[in-house]
């Protein structure tokens, strides 16, 4: 495990933006594929299967303490950092970036292009799938397919949340209120995705789940900044998110972490068409 990564207060690297995944110039684009690709490469704890096999399977499971309780914005906060940290270590310029999944009747439901096509100059996308661990895969049963795939909006999967539902998310005022309704709208985003993004146990290694909870990340800041006295519980803020050498205190700022999101694009309103 390669906990032993220093601290991100011990760095001084000026912010940086991530960026909608449907507002990505050409160049970042090929950033976010070049970075996917060569972490996609590497087997040992700079590749992308050490990276997914944190949040669910092989086992140790790391999110065990990370859905459905107060820590689960923080942990994903720190997991996303840490992954960003790894694709930048391949390509220096890369950033994550979030999927802005809200629909409206103006905004369909689908996953964005950069993440949806499965070959680009003829050439595989590593943001389409990517290959599961197989030690995650036969302690699992084998019940999954070898490469990640999706089902989106299949039958009896619940929609994507709406603009309207992330605006009501967004204007209740107390941490625990805000995360228990946030973390159940990126449920359905889970669910509506399908195929290993509907099952914890794989969701990370589908390419498109670091777009997700960047959004969710993203839907976090954005609350941050409305509501600017609202922590989450004092009794949490010095606790430590395992695997990851940082505490929920050091998670809050994002800008601290060395990013920040698109000063543009960080209207809560649905871009124009
Ligand atoms: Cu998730």
């Amino acid at each position: 495990m390669s906990t032993g990564t220093p601290s991100p207060q011990a760095t001084t690297t000026p912010v940086r933006f991530r960026r909608s995944a449907s507002r990505l110039t050409a160049g970042q684009a090929k950033n976010l594929r070049d970075s996917f690709a060569a972490v996609q490469g590497i087997d040992d704890d700079r590749g992308y299967g050490y990276h997914a096999g944190i949040h669910g399977l092989p086992l140790p499971i790391g999110c065990d303490n990370a859905h459905g309780s107060p820590y689960f914005l923080p942990w994903h906060r720190a997991y996303l950092y840490f992954f960003e940290r790894a694709l930048r270590d391949q390509v220096p310029d890369a950033m994550l970036t979030w999927w802005d999944w809200r629909i409206s009747p103006t905004r369909a439901a689908k996953i964005p292009k950069v993440f949806a096509v499965k070959t680009v100059d003829r050439k595989r996308n590593p943001l389409f799938s990517a290959k599961v661990d197989p030690l995650a895969l036969s302690q699992g049963g084998n019940q999954v397919p070898a490469t990640t795939v999706r089902e989106p909006g299949a039958p009896g999967a619940p929609s994507l949340p709406s603009v309207a539902d992330v605006e009501a998310v967004l204007n209740l005022s107390d941490f625990v209120d805000f995360t228990t309704q946030l973390e159940g709208l990126h449920n359905d985003v889970h669910v509506w995705t399908g195929g290993h993004m509907g099952q914890i146990a794989y969701a990370a290694f589908d390419p498109v789940f670091w777009a997700h909870h960047c959004m969710i990340d993203r839907i976090w800041r954005l609350w941050q900044l409305r509501h600017p006295g609202s922590l989450p519980p004092a009794s949490l803020l010095d606790q430590a998110l395992p695997p990851f050498r940082m505490t929920v205190r050091q998670t809050l700022s994002v800008t601290a972490l060395g990013y920040d999101y698109a000063v543009a694009s960080s209207s809560t309103q649905p871009p124009t068409p």
